[in-house]
C-alpha cells in the first residue's frame, strides 16, 4: 500500500453543528493523508450516505479510504480497505472478502502485531499509547514500551493510536512511531487543517533530526 503519515479518522461526537464532508475535507487539506470512516451509530441509510460522500472526497483528494468494521459497506462504497478490531471477523477470513484491498489491523500486544503480520495485514494500529475517550471499549492503555517493541519487532507499516494530542505527539515520535493517527484532537479542534498541519510539522521536524 502507499505509505501515509497522518491518519485521520471520523469522529462525529466532536464537531456538533458542523459538516462530517467539510470536517474531513479540512483534515485533508491539513496533511491527513489517509482517512477511515469510523461510525458505531448510524443507521443502515445513514451509514450508506455518509460513506459514498467520504469515498467521493477521498477520491477528490487521492487519497485512500477505508471503512472500520463493516467489510459490506466497505464493498459497496469501493473503499480501498477496511479497519477490523480483534473482536471482528478473522483476518483470513476477511482477504477472501476483498481481495486485495487494504486491511488494517487493531493491535495492542505485540503477539496480537506479530499474528496481524503473519496473516497479511497491510497495516497496523498500535495502542492505545495512552487513555482515550474516543473509544469506550479500549483497553488499558499500553504506553510507548509498546510502540518501541513494535518499530523494533514488525516490518509493516503501524500508526500509533489512542490519546495522541499535539502535547505528546514528540514523545510518540521519539519512541518510533512514523505515522500517527488521532480522533479528538483533529476533527475536535476549531480549527481540523491546523491542527493536522501541527503534526506533520511535528512528523517531519522529527524524521528530519
Ligand atoms: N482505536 P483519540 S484507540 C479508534 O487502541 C481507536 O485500537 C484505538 O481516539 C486502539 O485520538 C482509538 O480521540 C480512539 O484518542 C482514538
Amino acid at each position: 500500500m502507499r505509505d501515509f503519515r497522518l491518519y485521520a479518522i471520523t469522529g462525529e461526537n466532536f464537531h456538533p453543528g458542523r459538516g462530517l464532508v467539510e470536517v474531513m475535507e479540512q483534515a485533508i487539506l491539513g496533511g491527513a493523508d489517509i482517512l477511515q470512516y469510523r461510525d458505531k451509530t448510524g443507521g443502515r441509510e445513514d451509514r450508506l450516505r455518509k460513506a459514498k460522500e467520504l469515498r467521493e472526497l477521498t477520491r477528490k483528494y487521492g487519497i485512500p479510504f477505508i471503512v472500520n468494521d463493516d467489510i459490506e459497506l466497505a464493498l459497496e462504497v469501493d473503499a480501498d480497505g477496511i479497519h477490523l478490531g480483534q473482536g471482528d471477523l478473522p483476518l483470513e477470513e476477511a482477504r477472501r472478502m476483498v481481495g486485495n484491498k487494504i486491511i488494517g489491523i487493531s493491535t495492542h500486544a505485540i503477539e496480537e502485531a506479530l499474528l496481524a503480520q503473519e496473516q497479511g495485514a497491510d497495516y497496523i494500529g498500535a495502542g492505545p499509547v495512552y487513555a482515550t475517550q474516543t473509544k469506550t471499549d479500549a483497553v488499558a492503555p499500553v504506553g510507548l514500551d509498546y510502540i518501541r517493541e513494535v518499530s523494533k519487532r514488525i516490518d509493516i507499516p503501524f500508526v500509533a493510536i489512542g490519546g495522541i494530542k499535539l502535547g505528546n505527539v514528540d514523545e510518540v515520535i521519539e519512541a518510533g512511531a512514523s505515522r500517527v493517527c488521532a480522533i479528538s484532537e483533529i476533527v475536535g479542534s476549531e480549527d481540523p487543517a491546523g491542527a493536522c498541519r501541527a503534526f506533520i510539522d511535528r512528523l517531519e521536524r522529527k524524521g528530519r533530526a
